[in-house]
């Protein structure tokens, strides 16, 4: 098995400021929506992806509109960067009708096929055969379109992720696997469920290469995205980047995290993905405080934005409820 190709994408300076102004974005929004579960004002089951903020940027900055991403329930951010609109976001969590599901979901459930989305399911693990069907669409059309395909590492035990990874590897689909390998699946520690070390390992029995990265360095998941993205493009079919992070906040919004260790959790909130990302930033001399303050208000305005034009959307109405549906 040849060992992965490295390629070194080079960004200007106008790209980093804006990969951080996602990581911002993107942190903030989960943490005001953290808030508002707590007010009782979003009633939706809410998995929030603080901590995890590196791996959205890394694999999402730069895809073609056309691409297509399958997100995970964690994954809200994917949303955004593929281009829907924090208030939009905002008013799906609050299962308002100007939601992507018009109110009928308040979860990610929701694709958004003009941008490349396609909807998260809640069988863990299903979403990747459909990525592959999507990749093997983009083959079958000639195009050099590809598909990011996301999961956990707990979700990369069921059949449907190596059934996947099998079928992609066989017919060299166009096709990034993203292990997002926050150590626990909902209270299972990765060594109760795995007998091996990384995840990126199961895909040498596929056929394919697989890279374990620092999930929680945006350009390195970037860089390693890229080059898989590269090679899917050539027809040189799938990989599997398996990111190493953590997620901060319980399961869900409603889980308490009580199966972990303070310990632990500082250890790895001291490998926060912003600050790092901050300084690197700064010691490029790409990040002045004026750039870093414009960021930040730009910030704190768009999600007010947001929540504002969830909290005055209209609920969905009864006579409704039956629109879009097809059986
Ligand atoms: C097939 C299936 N089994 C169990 C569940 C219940 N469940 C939902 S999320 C979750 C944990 C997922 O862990 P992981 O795949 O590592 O992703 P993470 O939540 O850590 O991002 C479980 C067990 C489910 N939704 N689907």
């Amino acid at each position: 098995m040849p060992s992965i190709k490295r390629h070194k994408f080079k960004l200007s300076s106008e790209q980093l400021l804006e990969m951080l102004y996602w990581l911002k974005l993107i942190r903030s929004f989960d943490e005001r929506l953290s808030i508002l579960v707590r007010q009782g004002l979003v009633r939706s089951g809410v998995y929030s992806g603080i901590g995890q903020e590196a791996i959205v940027v890394g694999t999402c900055y730069g895809l073609r509109t056309e691409d297509y991403i399958c997100p995970l329930h964690r994954d809200l951010g994917t949303f955004l960067i593929k281009g829907v609109p924090a208030g939009v976001m905002m008013a799906q969590m609050y299962g308002k009708a100007t939601g992507l599901s018009k109110g009928r979901d308040s979860a990610l459930h929701s694709g958004v096929p003009e941008l490349g989305i396609f909807g998260n399911t809640s069988m863990l693990g299903a979403n990747a055969p459909v990525g592959a069907g999507l990749a093997l669409t983009f083959k079958l059309e000639q195009s050099d379109n590809i598909v990011l395909v996301y999961f956990g590492e707990g979700a990369s035990n069921t059949g449907d992720v190596h059934e996947a990874m099998n079928f992609a590897a066989v017919h060299k689909l166009p096709l990034v696997f993203i292990c997002e390998n926050n150590i626990y699946s909902y209270s299972t520690p990765i060594e109760k469920s795995m007998a091996i070390e990384d995840v990126a390992d199961r895909a040498d029995a596929y056929g394919f290469d697989g890279v374990a990265i620092n999930g929680n360095d945006v350009l390195a998941v970037y860089q390693a995205t890229q080059g898989a993205i590269a090679r899917a493009r050539a027809g040189e079919g799938p990989t599997l980047v398996e990111c190493k992070t953590y997620r901060w906040h319980g399961h869900s919004e409603h889980d308490k995290p009580f199966y972990r260790t303070a310990d632990e959790e500082a250890v790895w909130k001291s490998r926060d993905p912003l600050p790092t990302f901050t300084s690197y930033l700064r010691g490029q001399g790409v990040l002045t405080d004026d750039i870093l303050q414009g960021i930040d208000q730009r910030i704190r305005t768009e999600i007010d934005a947001a929540v504002a034009f969830a909290e005055s959307s209209p609920e969905p109405s009864p006579e409704d409820a039956a629109t879009d549906l097809y059986a």
